[in-house]
């Protein structure tokens, strides 16, 4: 397992590299460049320079999460192509600099959603938390109107000049059925593999966050079955998914260490973190530890171990705690403690499998 940490970039992020570099064993950073409109081409030199700010701390770049999909591509538009073309010309830039993993999602409209960023827990910390039924309850544009005149009720990918493209995206995707995101998702998929594959960069999908439809929209990334379906689709270890434990923990029905050791081959990259979910649906972002949430980490762990796990893994989400303040779910602290919790796992298992295998020599 080849621990790294998600940094937003020189500017970008109050966390600095410095302070990365001291969290035990991870040995490089998750980064994307997120001033770069989605899909356009990644400038080259925009990529070298993130190279050249890291080579100096020793973290590698080895992770990118995320490039993001243009919506046309999601929506199956005519002007798809000229955004797969800027995504494939993406792909061999990131090769050149080393990059071995890229992380991207394909929700419609939205990424992650929460209602609330900044939720309370009893010990005073705070965490991103999620109100099933006021998404439930309500019709997108009346969302849009209530975040517009609420500054408080904030959301990522909300930002008050993406609401003004809100009602036309939503119309645009009424035409589109969940079958018809699945074809979209093969179109990219076939054209995106051969050139991940002849780079040697692993493409690894982001399970829908939450792992259901919200407002309508068709989420497809949700379940053991769809992920089956998904590899599937271009059967390659170059075709991969980001398992990510907390978005599909949110599901009750998702066995989060069952799926690591159907799909271990095709994980190259693991999002780790808990959720505790509640008996009425709504889930909270807890701390790393087993017992704080309802996803089973040891057991997570433990599954990426049995595998001989490989590949990257991170940190998800974490607590705001010790009166930090950063960017939601994004704290240096809480993730920090993660690092070592999943750590403190994993030798422990290497130590008792080194041990038994003393024992049978
Ligand atoms: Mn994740």
């Amino acid at each position: 397992m080849r621990m790294v940490f998600r940094w937003f970039g020189a500017g970008n992020d109050r966390i600095s590299l410095d302070h990365i570099r001291q969290i035990p064993g991870v040995e490089g950073v998750v980064w994307a460049l997120h001033d770069v409109p989605v899909g356009e081409e990644w400038p080259m030199e925009k990529i070298l320079e993130v190279k050249k700010q890291t080579e100096p701390y020793g973290l590698n770049i080895d992770v990118v999460e995320s490039v993001n999909v243009h919506e046309d591509i999601k929506l199956g538009l005519p002007t798809r192509d000229k955004y797969i073309e800027h995504y494939q010309e993406t792909i061999e830039k990131l090769a050149k600099v080393g990059v071995k993993v890229i992380c991207y999602n394909f929700m419609p409209v939205f990424d992650w959603t929460r209602t609330e960023l900044y939720k309370q827990a009893e010990d005073g910390s705070t965490a991103l938390f999620f109100e099933k039924s006021l998404v439930e309850n309500m019709d997108p544009q009346e969302m849009v109107s209530k975040i517009l005149a609420d500054p408080t009720l904030t959301m990522p990918g909300w930002e008050p000049e993406r609401l003004k493209h809100l009602s036309s995206l939503f119309e645009a995707y009424k035409t589109v059925a969940e079958e018809d995101l699945w074809s979209n998702l093969t179109y990219f998929l076939e054209r995106i593999i051969p050139v991940a594959e002849t780079c040697g960069i692993k493409m690894a999908i982001h399970p829908d966050d939450p792992p259901w439809s919200i407002f309508g929209l068709p989420r497809i990334i949700t379940n053991r079955d769809n992920i089956r379906r998904f590899l599937d689709i271009v059967d390659s270890p170059y075709n991969g998914v980001t398992l990510c434990s907390g978005s599909l923990g949110a599901n009750l029905a998702n066995n989060v260490p069952a799926l690591i050791r159907e799909f271990a081959d095709r994980i190259p990259f693991a999002h780790i973190r808990n959720v505790k979910v509640y008996d009425n649906g709504d889930f909270m972002e807890t701390s790393h530890r087993t017992g704080d949430g309802s996803v089973d980490i040891y057991d997570v762990v433990k599954a990426y171990h049995e595998n001989g796990f490989a590949g990257y893994a991170r940190p998800d989400h974490g607590r705001h705690i010790w009166d930090e303040e950063c960017r939601p779910g994004y704290g240096l602290y809480d993730r920090a403690l993660g690092v070592m919790y999943i750590w403190g796992i994993w030798d422990s298992l290497e130590r008792a499998r080194r041990e038994a295998q003393h024992v049978t020599d």
